[in-house]
């Protein structure tokens, strides 16, 4: 049953070396959490990941949310991630032709191919958008995670959309590491599941986000990772609530080994 090898297992099996050190992270840290640190002040993301890194594999950022973006920024960045030992993931849905895509990966202010180690895209405008990416990301040896589902209300996501998805990721796996989704979608134990929308409780909120726990997303559902922004940024305690995500997560996922 794949789904019950170990991130340890899965990898050994990963030629992928995004992956395998992904893999290598969560074994090491016990953690399948992604931290998003939707803040919009620089000073906000450094205060929160060096609380929350010690707990999460990933961070996942908005860099176009943030008001005072500088290169020192980054570079403070780039310094937790390697204090705590976390990836950083750009959350910036790469999603237009492949042209355009590649000059937003690389140039405007941000530079994204320059710092972050994961970015994510909808394959919607077709193969262009991956290829780009990859010309790019693939000599910088930088991962990719498609976008085969939502977690907001309404989407317009197709079963069809999200098996054409996976059919893509399965076919690219020198660059795409895996999916953004709600469900288990693919059997190869080199690709990773990793699930926004979640909280320790079941909900909502007003514009649309729709909220499973912990245990749902991993042991009922059988993804990988757990991606948690509100839950966590908006807690009184950040450190404990981000403590008590790991452990849920990590225990759901040990329970899908026995
Ligand atoms: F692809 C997706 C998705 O389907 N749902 C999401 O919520 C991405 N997200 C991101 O995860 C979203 O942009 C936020 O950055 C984060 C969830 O934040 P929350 O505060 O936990 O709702």
């Amino acid at each position: 049953q794949i789904k019950k090898l170990s991130f340890t297992e899965r990898g050994k099996l990963c030629t992928n070396q995004m992956t395998k050190k992904l893999f290598g992270i969560m074994e090491e840290k016990k953690s399948n959490l992604v931290v998003s640190a939707d803040f919009t002040q620089s000073q906000q993301i450094l205060e929160l990941v060096d609380k929350v890194g010690p707990h999460v594999c990933m961070v996942k950022t908005h860099i176009d949310i943030v008001e005072d973006f500088s290169q020192d920024f980054i570079t403070k960045l780039l310094q937790m991630a390697q204090k705590h030992k976390f990836l950083l993931f750009e959350d910036r849905k790469y999603a237009d032709i492949g042209n355009t895509v590649k000059l937003q990966y690389n140039n405007g202010i941000y530079h994204v191919s320059s710092w972050a180690d994961i970015i994510n895209a909808h394959c919607i405008s077709g193969l262009g958008v991956l290829a780009a990416l990859k010309q790019i990301g693939l000599e910088k040896n930088k991962g990719c995670l498609l976008v085969a589902e939502m977690s907001s209300t309404g989407n317009m996501i197709t079963a069809e959309y999200t098996a054409a998805t996976v059919k893509l990721a399965e076919e690219n796996k020198d660059f795409v590491i895996g999916f953004i989704c709600q469900n288990r979608l693919s059997d190869d134990p080199t690709l990773l599941h990793l699930t926004p929308g979640v909280q320790l409780k079941k909900g909502s909120d007003d514009l649309g986000q729709q909220y499973l726990t912990p245990e749902e997303v991993i042991s009922k559902r059988g993804n990988d990772v757990i991606i948690v922004g509100r839950g966590i940024t908006q807690s009184a305690d950040v450190i404990n609530t981000a403590i008590a995500y790991k452990q849920s997560a990590y225990n759901a996922y040990c329970q899908l080994l026995q």
